[in-house]
């Protein structure tokens, strides 16, 4: 017979029956499991049986009361940005613009504060894919202002495949799994994507994003965020302008390379998540300035392109970005399903002072999303969730259905009523809309006949995608190449890739012929057809790169140092005061976890065993050991494919003399160049620390000549 709790739960805390199963007992009173219902449970470990070899008895309430549960523990996954991750900061404000708006979180005292919450996601894997997929990455904020919620559900891109929302379905199918065979999982290099875009010409200016290292970011906290469509503001006295919003990442932006991409997806599919966690463990929380791009109808009559087509940017040389804010991300989640999973932005969460363009992708949205949370979240009351109900005071006839939490107390739920006063003095008459405050929509003039067509103002698709292009420098350049190449040579069908390539010589010639060579093709494919000949001579945005940009620190960044037995003590100390005081992060690798003796006796613990902590989950790397330490890894795997791929992905490598067996056999030692730095020279650890700074030595890398 199982034992029983006692009564006064002195029992020991582990306690075997004599089938084997253990009883741990509750501490006190207040740590007696229950039922949902609330029943007090004894057993919770053996299903109800007649006799101990019994057969299971339907009659167990307390058994299929928890399978019950289980068997619902999911709700349906996103259909697009299923893979996320959610933290939650507070949005302050450095620049009040109430010349411009009336939103809640944009006007008032310089320093003002609204709590945020921010969903990071990647697109097309579903909720278990690797992080590091080449993807574009969802950046939806919620501001709970004190006028209702503001969701600005953007993007680490500021341009979209698509123009028209009812392309949306066909291009989601085309990018994930084929149907039939469930296959390619969270990756566009297949032929069923390639050939949806090669047919979407609108969709080319993105294409050259998705190509760029924008998809492959080295952390989420390194990346930008954007609105993407034209939005409106409004301020008080009802004047309208136009604008965009950009959320400029203060640690500055970074990526990874590609084949460091694919291993690091092996090594860490969580890489992105556990970085957030960690590093808003340790306090160090990220920060974005919230910047807007503001411009008026007559901007918007000149500027070569339509406004409200998503496939196009607005150069932040021709109109400026103004910075009125500061999102501070300082807490992870406690629940990941409470929060991350079940939180429901909808871009048709506005505030007063904030209004909707005509793009027609955000009007469609705004539409969709409302759909979407109520087949995720099970009903109309998804508000009534913690994550999403807003902070301010919630007044509305709006009553019952599917889990209603917040349910309204007395008589009147419906208005116009003539309770509150007189004969009917007794009941709370309830809320009623106010026209001097409530949202109002700017009053745009709209007509038009009723048609389905594009509009011809939106027939540009290969302009900007060569202005992004030219944008880059040679290392983003050849990247691009590289990664169409990469992409091209997974689709299997020769008409598919010729297509893409008859686009590409509308963005830049020199482009399509790299991929060309790069796929092996004989001769360049003819041109597709272009709708409108591009502009060519659009002028390079500098601001579009992001190694034209590089944040100048090596703030917020890891350093891994590997070390073994015997190695030298006070480079090692020297290593981590000069990162720690750089303000970057240190781990230190050993090949045992129990870590390594140190030169000076001391035992140093490791965070990592070698093969836990592969060089590509670092942006630099320190290799310390002694000589024969060195020589006893230097035919371990692990250990040369540390320094191997840190050299391959054109990191910066600090290492001391005797390690040369490790680096000779990891194939370097040869080839030691200005990107690796002898620890024991003149420039020491605070020198190596210093270069850091510049992120990745490109100098390794190959690139195209110009
Ligand atoms: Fe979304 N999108 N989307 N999208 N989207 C969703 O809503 C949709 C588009 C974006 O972390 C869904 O709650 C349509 C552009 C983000 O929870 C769904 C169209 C941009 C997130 C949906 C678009 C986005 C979503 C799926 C074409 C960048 C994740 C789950 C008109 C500006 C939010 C959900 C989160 C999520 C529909 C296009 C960004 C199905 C119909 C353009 C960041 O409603």
């Amino acid at each position: 017979m199982p034992t029983r709790v006692s009564k006064d739960c002195e029992l020991a805390d582990f306690e075997l029956s004599k089938g084997g199963a253990n009883h741990q007992k509750p501490k006190g009173k207040d740590d007696i499991m229950t039922t949902a219902q609330g029943a007090p449970v004894a057993d919770d470990q053996n299903w109800l049986k007649a006799g101990a070899r019994g057969p299971s008895l339907l009659e167990d309430h307390i058994a299929r009361e928890k399978i019950f549960h289980f068997d619902h523990e999911r709700i349906p996954e996103r259909v697009v940005h299923a893979r996320g991750y959610g933290v939650h900061g507070t949005f302050e404000l450095t620049d009040p613009v109430p010349e411009l708006t009336c939103a809640a979180p944009l006007t008032g005292a310089k320093g003002k504060k609204t709590p945020a919450f921010v969903r990071f996601s990647t697109v097309a894997g579903n909720k278990g894919s690797p992080d590091l997929a080449r993807d574009v990455r969802g950046f939806a904020v919620k501001l709970y202002t004190e006028e209702g919620n503001w969701d600005i559900v953007g993007n680490n891109i500021p341009v979209f495949f698509i123009q028209d929302a009812i392309k949306f379905p066909d291009l989601i199918h085309s990018a994930k799994a084929a149907p039939d065979r469930g296959f390619p999982q969270a990756q566009t290099a297949h032929d069923n994507f390639w050939d949806f875009v090669s047919l979407s010409p609108e969709s080319m200016n993105m294409i050259m994003w998705i190509m760029s290292d924008r998809t492959i970011p080295r952390s989420l906290r390194f990346m930008e965020g954007f609105g993407v469509h034209t939005f409106r503001l409004i301020n008080a006295e009802g004047e309208v302008k136009f604008v965009k919003f950009h959320w400029k990442p203060r640690l500055g932006m970074q990526s990874v390379v590609w084949n460091e991409a694919l291993k690091i997806n092996g090594m860490d599919p969580d890489f992105h998540r556990r970085d957030m966690w960690d590093s808003i463990d340790a306090g160090d929380f990220p920060q974005w300035d919230l910047g807007l791009q503001v411009f008026d109808e007559e901007f918007a009559e000149k500027f070569e392109f339509d406004v409200l087509d998503a496939t196009k940017i607005i150069p932040e040389e021709q109109v400026p970005i103004r910075i009125v804010g500061t999102l501070t991300l300082d807490a992870n989640v406690e629940n990941f399903f409470a929060e991350t999973e079940q939180v429901a932005f909808c871009t048709s969460n506005v505030v007063p002072g904030i209004d909707f363009s005509e793009d027609p992708l955000l009007q469609g949205r705004n539409f969709s999303y409302l759909d979407t949370q109520l087949k995720r979240l099970g009903g109309p009351n998804f508000t009534h969730i913690p994550i999403n109900a807003p902070k301010c005071p919630v007044r509305h006839f709006q009553q019952d259905g599917h889990m209603a939490m917040q349910n309204p107390k007395g008589r009147v739920n419906y208005e116009p009523n003539s309770w509150g006063s007189g004969e009917g003095a007794e009941a709370d008459r309830g809320p009623r809309a106010c026209p001097m405050n409530g949202f109002s929509s700017a009053p745009v003039a709209v007509s038009g006949e009723k048609v389905r067509v594009r509009s011809e103002t939106f027939a540009d698709h290969y302009s900007q995608a060569r202005q992004f292009y030219i944008s880059q420098n040679l290392v983003e350049q050849t990247h691009m190449a590289n990664a169409l190449t990469f992409e091209l040579s997974k689709v299997q069908r020769m008409d598919i890739r010729k297509r893409m390539i008859g686009h590409l010589r509308h963005i830049d010639e020199g482009l399509a012929q790299e991929v060309c060579d790069g796929i092996g093709l004989p001769k360049l494919p003819d041109k597709v057809p272009a709708a409108r000949e591009p502009i060519t001579d659009l002028p390079e945005s500098p601001a579009l790169s992001i190694l034209r940009n590089g944040p100048g620190t090596f703030k917020g960044r890891k350093l891994g140092i590997y070390v073994a037995e015997g190695a030298d003590a006070k480079i090692v100390s020297q290593l981590k005061d000069a990162a720690t005081e750089a303000g970057a992060m240190v781990e230190i690798i050993a090949p045992h976890i129990a870590g390594a003796k140190l030169s000076d006796g001391s035992m140093l613990e490791a965070d990592e065993k070698i093969d836990g902590g592969p060089s590509v989950v670092y942006d630099a790397v320190a290799v310390v050991m002694s000589e024969a330490s060195a020589s006893r890894y230097s035919t371990d795997k692990p250990s040369t494919d540390f320094v191997n791929d840190a050299f391959a992905h054109a990191k910066f490598i600090g290492y001391v003399p005797e390690v040369e067996a490790l680096f000779d056999n990891a194939g370097v030692w040869s080839r030691r160049d200005d990107g690796m730095i002898d620890l024991s020279g003149s420039q020491g650890a605070k020198g190596f620390i210093e270069k850091c700074a510049d992120l990745r030595f490109w100098d390794r890398e190959e690139v195209k000549q110009d």
